[in-house]
């Protein structure tokens, strides 16, 4: 196998095999755990996830930086020291990694540095829940999510629930675009926003089977196209919460962020806090729910990948 790939990337022995024999692997990504939702519902959740994954016939291979070294594959006991130190380690995209790397620190990896390190180890598929994307407002706070790069430039394809509207839906569309990244529709032809199954927006293609999907990143590729895909999959109808309601809950959490003069890459983990605390939790619910289906159909898709390449 490719030594370089592993000189740069630890993998476990499980991920490792599977890899070396053409297996399935599900790339999954740490700031979910650490920043993306409390203890310990995200522990529970990551180990659901892995679960998921593997009835569905890949390996998970969850990524994260430990002790500066990158990492494919963690142990029970190094997944749940991340999600009991949460907001203690740090969140890193692809910037960061570097520092990370140089200290021998922790880091929990975002959309964006769980691509490169995915690339790195030769992992072509990865769930999640939500993507980074252009913020409300980016026209003058320029924020705009480091995933965007990532998925103009990185060869892996990810599957999440859409684009949250702490977003701004439409610009993240646009930037996609003109970034040359499909945005597919797993089953629909309606863009999932994350808490709800629609958006407003339409995607760019729907894919209907996990083979359907898997000969789309194949096209891409063999072509030289490089970059990521968008594989939005919807939040299963009896965990979808009202899209009018949601959008006033985050309308709420955008106002008391700009109050409390939150910014850059504390503002993406404080809103899906503050949209946790204002739906009483029901959208922490949802977020799980919504990963293991994502998890699920990731799986599936690496499934058919591995048997077309
Ligand atoms: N959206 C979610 N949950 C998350 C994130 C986004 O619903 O946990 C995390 C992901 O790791 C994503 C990151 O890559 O936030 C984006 O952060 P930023 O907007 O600072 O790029
Ligand atoms: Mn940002």
């Amino acid at each position: 196998m490719n030594r370089l790939k592993q000189l740069k990337v630890q993998l476990s022995e499980e991920v490792q095999n599977a890899l070396a024999n053409g297996k399935p692997v599900v790339a999954l990504e740490s700031t979910i755990i650490s920043h993306g939702m409390p203890y310990p519902q995200n522990f529970e959740m990551a180990l659901a996830v892995e679960e998921k994954v593997r009835q569905n016939g890949a390996v998970p291979a969850t990524i994260a930086i430990i002790d500066g070294v990158l990492r494919a594959g963690l142990s029970r006991n190094e997944i749940e020291s991340f999600a009991k130190k949460g907001m203690q380690v740090t969140k890193v995209s692809r910037r960061d990694i570097p520092v990370i790397v140089a200290q021998k620190k922790d880091g929990a990896t975002t959309v964006a540095s769980t691509m490169i390190i995915a690339e790195l180890a030769g992992i072509s598929i990865f769930a999640t829940g939500g993507i980074g994307g252009v913020h409300r407002g980016a026209e003058t706070t320029m924020d705009i999510s480091a995933d965007l790069e990532e998925l103009a430039q990185t060869n892996v394809a990810v599957i999440c629930a859409g684009a949250k509207s702490i977003l701004d839906i439409g610009l993240t569309l646009e930037y996609l675009e003109t970034k040359g990244v499909p945005v597919l529709g797993y089953q629909t032809s309606e863009l999932p926003a994350f808490y709800t199954r629609e958006s407003g927006f339409r995607v760019d293609a729907q894919v209907d089977t996990p083979e359907q999907t898997a000969a789309i990143l194949k096209s891409k590729w063999e072509l030289g196209l490089r970059g990521g895909v968008i594989i939005a999959n919807p939040v299963p109808e009896a965990y979808s919460l009202d899209f009018q309601q949601m959008d006033q809950v985050i309308q709420n959490a955008l106002q008391e962020m700009k109050v409390q003069g939150i910014k850059g890459k504390d503002s993406t983990p404080f809103l899906l806090g503050k949209v946790k605390e204002l739906t009483a939790g029901k959208s922490l619910e949802t977020n799980i729910q919504l990963v293991l289906n994502n998890a699920k159909v990731a799986a599936q898709i690496a499934v058919a990948y591995a048997q077309q390449v």
